[in-house]
C-alpha cells in the first residue's frame, strides 16, 4: 500500500477538493512509487487563500526578531535531518546525495541568514529639508505570496522564496513542481515544527495548468515568485502585468564555459564535467556550451570526451554514481529531440547521444552524457536552452569572439571563463551579459547569501539570495513627522 500525503490548507493536513490524486514515482526505477499526492483544483487554491489572509493578519504583527526565531529554528531542525531529507529528495527527483545534501545546505544557509535579517530589515532615516521635520523609511509586509518552484532544487529554491517572504512578514501558498511533492511536505512540517503559526503557510500540489494559474490569477495574491521555464513564465508575467502583481522570474539559461588559451586545463576539465553533467544537466545554471579557443581545442574536446564516458550513471542514492537520472520521460523526450536536432544541423556527436540502458539502468530515465562539437554560433544546439546532460562545444579563435558567442543568446544566467590572465578575467565580468560571471571556476555554484537572477530572457531584474531578495517582498514606506508645531510647505517655504 503505498502511502496517501494531503495539502496544507487551512492550518491542517486536507485531502484536495478534487478527491484525485497523483503517483509520485522514482525517477531512477519506475516501480518505486514514493507515494500519491493531491492533484488539487481551483477551489483548494481559493481556500488556501482566505487562510493565508488570516495568516498574514497575525504574522505581520509579530516582530521581524521573532519571526527570525522562528526561521533559526527552522534551519536547525533542517541541519538535524540534512541526511534523512537528502536521501528522500534523490529518490523523488534523482541526483546524487552529494548533490540533495548541497540542496539541503542552501536551504539550511538561507534559513540562517533569514533569522539574522530579522533584526536588521534596515530602512533610511534622511535629512528633511525643513527645520524640526523627521523623515524616514521603513519595510512593510505585502500580503500573500504565492511560490511556484521547480524540481531540480526541490530544498533550496523554495527556501530562497519563501525564508525571505515568511521574514519580512508575508504569509505564502507554495505550489511545488509535481516531480517533488514529497521534499515539499517535508519542508511545511519543519516550518510548523518550528513555531510558525499554521495559517502563515500552505501547500496546494498538483499542476502548473491548473494549481499555477489559480494562484497566479488570483486577485488576493499580490505578490508571484516563479521559476520554470521562460514560456510559462511569459504567461505568468503577462497575467501579473494585466493584475499590477508584484512578480520575481527566473526562468531559462543557456550558459557557456569559455576556455581560452593560457587556461589551467587541467581545472577546466573538471569544471566542464561538473558544470555540464552535475544534476544531469538539469539546472538553470548548467553549462551547456563549451567555448574552446582554437589553439586547445582539439586536444580538450578528446580529454572531455574520455573523461564523460568514464561519468558511473545510476541510482543517485549508490555510492561511486557521478550521474543519475531525468526527471521524467517528457524531459528524456526532450533531450532526444536535441539530438537530433544537433545530428540534422551537422554537428558532431563526440560521445553519447542515447539513452543508457542495461540492467538497473532499464528502470528508470537515463540518457548518455552526450558532447556534440563543431556546433556553430546561431544553430540551434547554441541558442535553445535543453535541459539534460547535452554540452555543444563551439570553436572560437579569441577573446572577443568568445565574449560575443557568450552574448549571442536570448539568456543571460551565468558564464565561466577559464584564463590565467587577470585583465580578461576582469574584462568577463565587465563585458559578459549574465547575472553571474565565475573566473576559473564553472557555470554553477552560487552561494545562499549572494544575489541570485539573471539578465535578459532569463528574468526580469528581481534576484533571490542575498540582500536583494528582502526588497522584493516588502514594500517601502515612507514616514515624515513634523514637530515643528506648524504648517512647513516642502519646495514652497524653504525656497
Ligand atoms: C539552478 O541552477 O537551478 O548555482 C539553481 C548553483 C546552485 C543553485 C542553482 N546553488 O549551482
Amino acid at each position: 500500500m503505498s502511502k496517501t500525503f494531503e495539502n496544507f490548507v487551512g492550518g491542517q493536513w486536507v485531502a484536495p477538493t478534487t478527491g484525485e490524486y497523483f503517483d509520485n514515482r522514482n525517477p531512477a526505477n519506475h516501480s518505486d512509487l514514493i507515494g500519491r499526492f493531491p492533484s488539487s483544483g481551483i477551489a483548494d487554491v481559493q481556500r488556501a487563500v482566505e487562510s493565508a489572509r488570516r495568516g498574514f493578519e497575525l504574522w505581520k504583527r509579530t516582530p521581524a526578531p521573532a519571526r527570525g526565531d522562528v526561521l533559526r529554528r527552522v534551519g536547525d531542525l533542517m541541519a538535524a535531518r540534512k541526511e534523512e531529507i537528502a536521501d528522500l529528495m534523490t529518490r523523488e527527483m534523482g541526483k546524487p546525495l552529494a548533490e540533495t545534501r548541497g540542496d539541503v545546505q542552501e536551504g539550511i544557509d538561507t534559513a540562517y541568514y533569514a533569522a539574522t535579517e530579522g533584526r536588521r530589515l534596515f530602512g533610511h532615516t534622511v535629512p528633511s529639508e525643513l527645520a524640526n521635520k523627521w523623515a524616514m523609511t521603513m519595510r512593510r509586509p505585502i500580503g500573500v505570496c504565492g511560490l511556484i518552484t521547480p524540481f531540480n532544487f526541490p530544498m533550496a529554491i523554495p527556501t530562497w522564496k519563501m525564508f525571505p517572504a515568511l521574514l519580512c512578514g508575508n504569509s505564502v501558498v507554495l505550489k511545488p513542481a509535481e516531480d517533488v511533492p514529497h521534499t515539499a511536505t517535508v519542508l511545511v512540517e519543519i516550518l510548523l515544527a518550528a513555531g510558525l503559526p499554521p495559517e502563515v503557510i500552505q501547500l496546494v500540489h498538483g499542476f502548473g495548468e491548473v494549481v499555477g494559474k489559480a494562484l497566479v490569477d488570483h486577485p488576493q495574491v499580490p505578490v508571484i515568485s516563479f521559476t520554470g521555464s521562460t514560456e510559462t513564465g511569459r504567461l505568468v508575467g503577462e497575467t501579473c502585468g494585466r493584475m499590477h502583481k508584484r512578480l520575481s522570474l527566473e526562468m531559462g539559461g543557456k550558459n557557456a564555459q569559455i576556455v581560452l588559451d593560457d587556461a589551467d586545463l587541467d581545472l577546466a576539465l573538471d569544471g566542464v564535467l561538473w558544470g555540464a553533467f552535475g544534476t544531469t544537466g538539469q539546472r538553470c545554471t548548467a553549462t551547456s556550451r563549451l567555448l574552446l579557443q582554437s589553439g586547445i581545442h582539439d586536444a580538450f574536446v578528446q580529454r572531455l570526451a574520455d573523461r564523460t564516458m568514464q561519468l558511473r550513471l545510476g541510482d543517485g542514492r549508490v555510492a561511486g554514481t557521478d550521474v543519475g537520472p531525468l526527471v521524467n520521460e517528457a524531459a528524456r523526450e526532450k533531450v532526444e529531440r536535441y539530438i537530433e536536432i544537433g545530428r540534422a544541423q551537422g554537428a558532431t556527436l563526440v560521445c553519447g547521444g542515447a539513452r543508457a540502458t542495461g540492467g538497473a539502468l532499464n528502470n528508470g530515465f537515463f540518457f548518455q552524457p552526450t558532447i556534440f562539437s563543431g556546433v556553430t554560433a546561431g544553430s540551434r544546439l547554441d541558442q535553445e536552452e535543453i535541459f539534460g546532460p547535452v554540452l555543444s562545444v563551439i570553436k572560437v579563435e579569441n577573446v572577443d569572439e568568445a565574449f560575443a558567442v557568450n552574448n549571442g543568446v536570448r539568456y543571460g544566467l551565468s558564464s565561466s571563463v577559464y584564463t590565467s590572465n587577470v585583465n580578461v578575467a576582469f574584462r568577463a565580468m565587465q563585458d559578459l551579459d549574465n547575472g553571474i560571471t565565475y573566473v576559473n571556476a564553472p557555470t554553477i555554484g552560487a552561494e545562499a547569501h549572494l544575489p541570485f537572477g539573471g539578465v535578459k530572457e532569463t528574468g526580469n531584474g528581481h534576484r533571490e539570495g542575498g540582500w536583494e531578495v528582502y526588497e522584493f517582498y516588502s514594500e517601502t514606506k515612507v514616514g515624515y513627522v513634523d514637530y515643528s508645531g506648524a504648517l512647513q510647505r516642502a519646495q514652497i517655504d524653504n525656497y
